[in-house]
């Protein structure tokens, strides 16, 4: 058996992630600590295009991000339709931290960022703006999965094997914790709001059993609440894959055939240190990460072959 997990994150990109989070575990950092440093790494990389700067726009050309961090004693923060800013989940954080509230959304977030000393930043990137410039000439609107079944990864929009990134996360004192972040589904709707930033969506963290986050099709993982849902499997004594199996099962069976063209895709640690997953389609990986820095990367079962 492998040494327990300390982080877990979505994609192969997560190593990186995981990376920035063992070492600010190692420097002492808590586990919110580490899913902000971890989560900080895809949302300052421009080629990531679901992620913070670099990430495609709304349909309209304006990148929207949607983040959020849960701790260990039920304490949320989040922002949503966040624009101009490059470190959404360290607003998030701040909401957390520095608010009565659990979550802001646009021109609120924005300002509220802007007085906790953010930087406004263009997010939109040539690259970005030049694969928006090109979906506006069809301007269909088709999530598509990320699954190694299909040749979406070659197309405009296609994100490849970037995706939203969703980090979980053990402190040295045992306590966890979790991040979400995303720049949402390209081209979506101007004020569209994924799972992502939304508690038990996009994530839960609960300190007695474990926490789950979700990618994929926000609008699929806000039916069934998808990271609560694995949350409370796993309360019930489902191991983490059994229990990201069960709810994408249950997504399955509720929506039929309107799924079968999408990837949503289930990560979850137990407070033991136990990763699981489980997807959709296939393709799904994910990064697991001991104390020790040494990091794997696990491509998850999935509902459809
Ligand atoms: C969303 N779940 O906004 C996110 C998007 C994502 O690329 O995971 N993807 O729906």
């Amino acid at each position: 058996t492998p040494a327990p997990a300390v982080v877990v994150s979505t994609w192969d990109f997560g190593a990186a992630a995981n990376a920035e989070a063992v070492r600010a575990r190692i420097a002492g950092g808590s586990g919110l600590d580490m899913v902000e440093a971890g989560a900080k790494v895809p949302e300052a990389d421009p080629t990531n295009h679901s992620v913070g700067l670099g990430g495609y726009p709304d349909r309209d050309g304006h990148v929207t991000l949607d983040s959020v961090v849960m701790d260990h004693a039920g304490n949320v923060g989040a922002v949503a339709a966040l624009e101009d800013i490059v470190h959404a989940v360290s607003v998030a954080r701040a909401v957390l931290e520095k608010t009565p509230h659990t979550m802001l959304v646009g021109a609120g977030a924005r300002s509220f960022a802007v007085d906790q000393g953010f930087p406004l930043t263009n997010l939109l990137t040539p690259e970005a703006e030049a694969a928006w410039k090109e979906w506006l000439k069809t301007a269909q609107y088709a999530p598509r999965v990320n699954s190694e079944n299909t040749d979406w990864r070659s197309q405009p929009g296609g994100p490849g094997n970037h995706d939203t990134i969703g980090i979980l996360g053990i402190g040295p004192d045992g306590h966890m914790a979790g991040a979400c972040t995303t720049s949402g589904m390209a081209f979506k709707m101007r004020g569209r709001v994924g799972d992502s930033p939304i508690t038990g969506a996009g994530l839960y963290v609960d300190d007695e059993v474990g926490a789950a986050t979700a990618t994929g099709v926000g609008e699929d993982v806000v039916r069934i609440c998808g990271s609560h849902s694995v949350v409370e499997a796993m309360r019930h004594g489902m191991s983490p894959t059994e229990a990201c199996r069960s709810v994408v099962e249950r997504l399955a069976r509720l929506r039929g055939a309107a799924i079968k063209d999408h990837q949503v895709a289930l990560l979850a640690l137990s407070k033991t240190g136990v990763a699981g997953g489980w997807a959709l389609q296939p393709g799904f990986t994910y990064a697991v990460t001991d104390a020790a820095g040494n990091t794997r990367i696990e491509r998850a079962g999935s509902f459809f072959g």
